[in-house]
């Protein structure tokens, strides 16, 4: 653990006003750069299986990550420091529902403004609740102008979409560009509106993504398959995390397709 708990209490409350903190240099580079080798065939895979037709925008790629191997990271998932904010601000017992990557490539483009998920309760006409699903990112290289850096907003991840956007339009909802070095985590609320910018050098720019959601949610269009000798080794905390996930057995860890494709609201 990196922080106190008076920290965590801290990062939780910025969090909660701005919809984000990043942890700066929190996971060992080494670590990531290993993952980004690995990486390569992932994505050279979904590129030839998308066949130029990308489900988030031209070039620009969303690849699950098989929870084997390297992947299967405790360092990672069960990040103390991560953990602790995320219980802050999404409550107690999260449930880890998502491993996965974005990664734009030359010819990315911007995408539009959205969140990844609606309101919780619509009907209301508020998204003015506590959050109940984060995304924890980080980059598997340093992440600057040239290669697609995150664009997002502050304070919108409890607003409606139309205030969120007419602020937007009128200047008084600022744009966050955020470069990240590769180590950097950023925990957000994926409310938020934020969006992808283009990268526009020659090499894939990952975004690697764990979602993590209040212990009641649960969203169908992600999951982790835990192959049944990864489950076999997790330690209590991880298969407390991963409760809701299916567990198969070895052979049928990989998925056949990606199944998320609605991803913006
Ligand atoms: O990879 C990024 O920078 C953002 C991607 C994104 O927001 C999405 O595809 O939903």
């Amino acid at each position: 653990m990196r922080y106190t708990a008076v920290e965590h209490d801290a990062f939780a409350a910025d969090f909660n006003r701005d919809s984000l903190v990043i942890l700066k240099n929190h996971f060992p580079r080494e670590k990531l750069a290993r993952w980004a080798e690995a990486f390569r065939p992932l994505l050279r895979a979904q590129v030839a299986r998308e066949e130029g037709l990308p489900s988030r925008g031209a070039q620009r790629y969303y690849v699950t990550l098989p929870f084997l191997g390297l992947w299967a990271d405790p360092g990672i998932y069960e990040d103390p420091d991560v953990l602790a904010i995320v219980e802050r601000v999404a409550g107690p017992d999260p449930v880890l529902c998502q491993l996965a990557s974005d990664t734009p490539l030359k010819g990315s483009d911007y995408q539009d403004w959205h969140a990844d998920t609606p309101p919780l309760f619509p009907e209301l006409g508020s998204n003015d609740t506590p959050s109940f699903q984060l995304a924890v990112n980080f980059a598997l290289c340093d992440v600057g102008d040239a290669n697609g850096p995150f664009e997002t907003t502050f304070g919108t991840h409890r607003m409606t979409r139309p205030k969120a956007m007419s602020g937007l339009e009128s200047g008084a909802i600022a744009q966050h560009r955020l470069p990240m070095a590769m180590g950097d985590v950023m925990i957000r609320d994926v409310r938020a509106v934020h969006r992808g910018t283009p990268n526009t050098t020659d090499e894939p720019r990952p975004m690697v993504v764990l979602g993590y959601s209040r212990r009641w949610y649960f969203r169908p269009e992600v999951n982790i398959r835990v192959p049944q000798s990864t489950w076999d080794a997790l330690s209590p905390r991880g298969r407390k995390l991963l409760r809701y996930n299916p567990v198969v057995p070895d052979e049928q860890a990989a998925i056949a397709e990606e199944s998320y494709r609605a991803f913006a609201y």
